[in-house]
């Protein structure tokens, strides 16, 4: 369907337009559309739009993935439907691999996601079936198989809608978690180092100018960013935000 972008709803729209087409193509599992339902719903809450907490997160998410020794992107079958392109700049900017890394696993949705991925750029794709696979203790679904030379060696993962064990375990493993997660609430937002509780849609293109604009500054400047953010903080006024929301829709 064509969406008219003097729709009031065309932001909102367009995604949902984007995951059926990623039904469609192979890439998003059905239980994705239920995900992103509920994302949906903490969207609405927000005002769907990018607060403080999350422009926050970000610039702190910026500075810890321009620290680590080994960044990379975790992408499941809704973040390749919803951001594909905006995925391969940030691995650009950043130098960073990508990993398609699954929960309702299946090889030909691996392999489809894999492929679309590399069609918009073959050099920043670990392809599953050329490296050895290890297995994340802890972790109760096939997310925990990673590959050993991507998310196993990696310092510092950007997890956008993750699912809460698999952000433990990892956490667990000594690994900078910045997740990406509308629910304030949710596991992965509570036991990531840095939650940008923001739409993926809206957000990554901040990400993007966040890692811009602070690759030009120290490392000083950049632990400096970090030492000063405080995720329990962050996850308190996204929420204080969404309770708000709902006392002043009582109230009309
Ligand atoms: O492709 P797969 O098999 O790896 O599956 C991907 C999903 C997302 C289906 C899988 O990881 C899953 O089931 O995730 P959960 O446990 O439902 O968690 C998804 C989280 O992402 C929820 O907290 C949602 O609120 C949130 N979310 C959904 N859509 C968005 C979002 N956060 C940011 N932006 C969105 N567009």
């Amino acid at each position: 369907m064509k969406i008219d972008k003097n729709h009031p709803r065309y932001f909102s729209l367009s995604l949902r337009e984007k995951l059926t087409g990623g039904i469609r193509a192979g890439i998003t599992s059905e239980a994705g559309l239920i995900a992103h339902g509920r994302g949906e719903a903490f969207d609405y809450l927000i005002g769907e739009k990018t607060h403080d907490f999350a422009k926050k997160a970000i610039k702190a998410g910026a500075a810890y993935l321009l620290l680590a020794k080994k960044p990379i992107i975790s992408v499941n079958g809704n973040a390749a439907a919803l951001c594909a392109k905006e995925i391969i700049e940030l691995a650009k900017l950043l130098n960073s691999r990508i990993e398609v890394n699954l929960f309702h696993y299946s090889r030909s949705r691996q392999i489809k996601i894999e492929a679309y991925l590399k069609k918009l750029d073959g050099k920043r794709i670990l392809k599953a079936n050329n490296f050895k696979k290890i297995k994340i203790p802890g972790v109760a679904s096939k997310r925990a198989i990673v590959l050993g030379c991507g998310i196993g060696e990696s310092d510092c993962i950007l997890i956008p809608l993750e699912d809460g064990d698999r952000a433990e375990a990892l956490r667990k493993m000594g690994k900078k978690v910045i997740a990406i997660d509308l629910n304030p609430l949710s596991r992965t937002a509570r036991s990531a180092t840095v939650t940008i509780v923001d739409n993926i849609a809206r957000c990554l293109p901040k990400l993007y100018d966040a890692i811009k604009l602070l690759r030009k500054k120290d490392i000083k400047k950049l632990t400096g960013i970090i030492s000063e953010y405080d995720n329990k903080r962050i996850l308190s006024e996204a929420e204080a935000k969404i309770r708000y929301a709902r006392s002043e829709k009582r109230a009309k």
